[in-house]
Order: C-alpha cells, then structure tokens, then sequence
C-alpha cells in the first residue's frame, strides 16, 4: 500500500519538543497506549525538523522531488487513487443527540462511535511513528485564535500542516499550562487507506476530531474542514462569533480608500481567484490583496464584522491555474509548495491541465502511470492541489497578521449556476441577506466525490462544513445580525450564467472587478441600482464596463430576472426548506413568501 510509511527514529534534538500541559500529556499517552507507535515525535515547527522530515519523506517516495530550478524547494505528493477528495458520505458530527447534528449532517451516536474508532485505532501505529503537532489557527494575538494538536501517523500530514497552520512553539505559548484551556484534540491514523475504514468524526462537545482511513488534504489536515469550520462553527454560536467557509479579501481605490469584503462560494467555485483578483488595465490604481482564501472567522466589534483568516497556506485546487487566470497564484506556487496529484515531466517539473504553454509530449500522470498528450485521462486528477505558505503570495494583505482583524463592508454568497441567477444583486437588508446565503446553490465540483454538475443547495457554501443544526446556524446568523449597529451589505452573485450557446456569458476572472467596484459603490452609498423582487440590481449602465469587449445582449442577459425560472428557484427553496423537516427559522420563511409575493405583483 502506497504512503503508509514505517517508523523514523530521528537524531537527537529532533523530534522531542514536548509540551509542558498536563492536560496534553496525558491525552498523548492514552492515544499512544491506544494505537501503540514505534515512537513518539514530538513537533517544534523549526526548520531543521522540516529538513529531517522531508529527507525522510523523499527516502520512503511520500514525496518526490522536483527540479530545483523549475520549482525551487517543491515536491509532488500521489495519494491513494482511491483517496482524492473529502468524502461527505463519511463525514459524521456526533453529538449527544442527532437534533443537534441537524438534518444536513451524517449523525452517530458519540459512545458508540468512539467505541468503534477504539477499536479501529487500536494497534494502528504499531511499526509506525506518531508525530504530535502542535497548531494555531488565526494570527498571535487575536481573541480568536484558536489551539490544536494533531496526532497523525502521515509525515505529509506534518508537512502540509507547517505550511497550512501556525505550527509549534507559538501554540505552545499561547496554550500555556493551564490544564483546563480549551484546545482541540484531533487523531489521525491513515490505517490502510481504504475507503470501507474511512471515517471523518467530529465531537463538537469535546473539542474533539478523530479522522480515519484517509490521507486526503480536507479528510486529514484538521486544522482546516474538521477544526476551523465544523468545530468552529458549533464554538462560534456557542461563543458568539462566526466560523464561515468565506475568502476575505481588500480592495482599495486610486485614492487609497480600502475595504474588506469575505465571500462564500462553494469548493471549487473560483475563492481563491476571487481573492487574488488582479483588476484589468481599466481599473488603474485599483488594489485587491488577499486576506484569506476559503476561511473566515469573524466576531462583532463597535457594531461592526471584523474577520481574520484562521489559516496560514493555501490548500487550492490546481487544473485550470495559469498566468492568465491567475498569476498571483501562479507566483504564490511557484516554489516552497507541495503538489497533490499532478502530473510529473520528464524534466522534473509538474503539470496540470489548464497550465500556460503546450502540453508536455510525455509525463507520469497522477496515478503514476505513462501519460502523452494523446492518453484518454486527464495528466493531473481534477481535485489536483497545492498547498503553499500565505507569505508566496505576492498580492498579501499588509493587516493578515492583525489580531483585531479587517472591518468587512460587504459579505457575498455566490454559487456556479448555468442559469436563473444574474451575475449580481444586493440584498435588501441583513435578513434578506441571510435568505440569500440560505437559499444559495450551486452546481457541484470535483472538490467531493459523487456526481459533478448537478445543482445542490448550500447554504452559506456550508453545506458540508456545518459543525451543527442547520436551522440554528440560520438563526445564529439572524442574531449576529440583530447585534450588528453597521453590518455589511449582503450580495449575490454568479460568474458562470451560460448563454443560449452553452457559453457563459460573463468573462470571469479579472473582469470580476467591475461587480467587485459597484459592490464598493455600493457600501459607499453610491452605484446606482434598480429595486426588483429578489433585491437591488445593476442596470447595464450601473457596472463600469469600459474598455471590456462585450456584446450588449449578453449583459441584458446576464443582470435579467427570468419570471418563470425564478417561479421554479422559489419552489425549489421551498422544497429545500420543507426537506430541513421544520428548523428553519420563522423569519426565513416570511422572507420567502416575501420574495414569492414581489413575483406575483
Ligand atoms: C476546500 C474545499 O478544499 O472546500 O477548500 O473542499
Ligand atoms: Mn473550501
């Protein structure tokens, strides 16, 4: 079996920066009698040990290497082909009672399920190392950051997890030695890799995740899905914030005014384009800087959101990345980056589909096999990723680090919809805002096995991210919303709106500036906009459209309301409510009937 490394005794010095916390120690050591490793090591995030770790890695082929000069300091991870995306279906939250878990979540039992995870674990590492790493999520010194420990038996977990988190000695700081702190526990074993013992178990109550028989990114680097969303979402209403699947970026105009916007869009939809957004030569002056690019925790000051990315890397999804559709990414992962599932040339550099330039004449796909030009299947797996450290990115918002977060101005659901929904419009208020999220679908991706292309609602892009009844996050939201003196705008938008052709008819990308600049007049009170039933719409003359090659019919298209498609999206949210068994807030379904009734005027 592929990646299922044997233990490493490293040199003295390495390995053995145990934590001072009572509470720590003593979980460590029931997991260990548990799962009965080779060895204990303990992870200090210095750079020596990533050395160690990658020689090690290199060593047992978890990693291969690519050339130096191509891609400086980078190297190419090939998971399992069984093991290539996060799996919904194995995905559990276990809560005392499954009303808590809500009807969107697979539910168990938590004694039942720790018992069998017990059980799976048990014995687990024998002949195998166990690293312990200890996390941060959010910068220094922000009320919200939070602390993890991973166990895991994967060295790619360790690797990716320095890149993706705040990883060692600043967690054990901020931790300290008070044993009744709150920090999360998160176990990870890779077991055989097989999907019949994959398991994805979360137990909000305890603060605790315990993931199983995978060693796919979203399954396994638990600092990301498991702890910063689904553990975060349940601490946040809890707590009073909010833990969202949103990328939060900067946009500042030629005369230097800056706003923060954090959107949510489903995997795969274009988050991490949006957040490195370059605007097109039209929009001189004009700076977009990333904050975060799928992660945002957010908590009420003065009145207002302030948000920080809790993360610390990228884990993007690579086939379609290129200098045209991204070239701050493309700096970003252009060293100190390890590849997920591309494909490997013979020159020792990574390929995907979607990458400037022609096709290599000859690589070794993702699955290791021969792979030309002429092959039936794709060089690089559609779910292909990167994960790279934030401080690549050449366009990094100065304030990532503020503890106190950025102000956001404006919030964004937005959703891949061939049809029906126009490229933008703004909420009428906070609730309506809230009904937009609630109601947004969108087509789905690669990002999760199971069928690409058909329309599923998620709300908030939480889908499956919802650490909790999904009824109570609607009304978590509404709350939130009743305590907010200046709340953001609230808008809807969608890049991928098809013609009668097939063609989408918005060019993306880029372009997208222009929806980004009304959103920006429009939390300036300015931009003018028209009142329709499902909100506040841009006529044509409304979006900057100078200098953008564009035919008129396609923008008609594109900000117009279709009465019968939008009878069927109605009827769809009420099905999607109905099929929520009776948690969804009051107030939502009056903003439904509201939206029904502007219809029918
Ligand atoms: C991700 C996802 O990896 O949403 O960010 O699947
Ligand atoms: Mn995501």
């Amino acid at each position: 079996m592929k990646n299922l490394a044997p233990a490493i005794f490293p040199p003295k010095g390495i390995g053995d920066a145990t934590p001072s916390n009572k509470a720590v120690l003593d979980w460590v050591n029931e997991i260990a009698t548990l799962t009965q490793p080779d060895n204990i090591f303990w992870c200090d995030g210095s750079e020596r040990e990533k050395e160690f770790l990658i020689g090690e890695s290199l060593r047992q082929n978890v990693l291969i290497e690519l050339n130096e000069k191509k891609v400086p300091r980078s190297y190419l991870h090939r998971s399992n082909p069984n093991d290539v995306a996060r799996v919904e279906q194995f995905t559990f939250v276990c809560t005392p009672t499954k009303e808590e878990a809500g009807p969107t979540n697979n539910w168990t039992e938590p004694g039942e399920t720790y018992a069998k995870l017990r059980e799976l674990l048990s014995g687990a590492m024998r002949g195998r190392t166990m690293f312990v790493i200890p996390y941060m999520m959010g910068p220094a010194d922000s009320p919200l950051s939070k602390i993890g420990f991973e166990i895991t038996d994967s060295k790619y977990v360790v690797l990716s997890l320095r890149i993706m988190t705040r990883m060692g000695e600043i967690a054990l700081k901020r931790l300290g030695n008070d044993p009744s702190a709150e920090w999360n526990r998160g176990v990870h074993s890779l077991l055989d890799v097989n999907p019949e013992r994959r398991f994805i178990c979360h137990f909000p109550q305890d603060n605790t995740i315990i993931s199983v028989g995978s060693g796919y990114g979203g399954n396994v680097l638990l600092s990301k899905k498991c702890l910063a969303l689904r553990i975060g979402s349940y601490l946040a209403r809890k707590q009073n914030w909010m833990a969202e699947h949103m990328l939060i970026l900067g946009v500042e105009s030629p005369e230097g005014r800056k706003h923060y916007v954090a959107a949510a869009f489903p995997s795969a939809c274009g988050k991490t384009n949006f957040a490195m957004l370059i605007p097109p030569a039209h929009f001189q002056g004009w700076k977009v800087t990333t904050v975060g690019d799928d992660i945002a925790w957010m908590e009420i000051r003065d009145g207002r959101l302030y948000a920080v990315n809790p993360e610390n890397g990228y884990f993007g999804v690579v086939p379609g990345t290129s200098y045209k559709s991204n070239p701050n990414a493309m700096g970003s992962i252009a060293h100190d980056t390890i590849y997920t599932n591309v494909a490997f040339t013979d020159d020792g550099d990574v390929w995907w589909e979607g990458k400037d330039g022609e096709p290599p004449a000859h690589a070794i796909d993702w699955r290791g096999n021969e792979w030309t030009p002429q092959s039936s299947e794709k060089a690089a797996h559609p779910n292909s990723r990167f994960t790279t450290p934030m401080r690549n990115n050449p366009a990094l918002d100065p304030d990532v680090e503020k503890g106190e977060g950025v102000p956001i101005s404006a919030i964004i659901f937005g959703g891949r919809r061939s049809d029906t929904v126009p490229l933008v419009y703004q909420a009428f208020d906070w609730d309506h805002g809230v009904y937009l999220g609630a109601t947004m679908a969108s087509e789905t991706t690669a990002a999760a096995t199971g069928a690409v292309g058909r329309v599923r609602r998620d709300p908030m892009a939480m889908l499956p991210f919802c650490g909790y009844n999904i009824g109570a996050y609607f009304q978590h939201w509404l709350d939130i919303g009743k305590q907010l003196t200046n709340p953001p705008l609230i808008f809807n938008v969608n890049w991928f709106r098809k013609g009668a052709d097939g063609k989408f008819l918005w060019p993306g990308f880029g372009e997208n500036m222009r929806v980004l600049k009304w959103i920006i007049d429009r939390c300036e009170g300015n931009g003018g906009a028209l009142k329709s039933p499902i909100g506040w719409l841009p006529s044509p003359h409304d979006l900057d459209l100078a200098e953008l090659n564009i035919d008129h019919n396609a923008v008609d298209e594109l900000l117009g309301l279709d009465h019968e498609e939008w009878q069927k999206e109605i009827a769809a949210h009420k099905e999607f409510f109905d099929s929520l068994g009776g948690v969804v807030p009051e107030e939502l379904q009056k903003q439904r009937e509201q939206l029904a009734a502007g219809f029918d005027l």
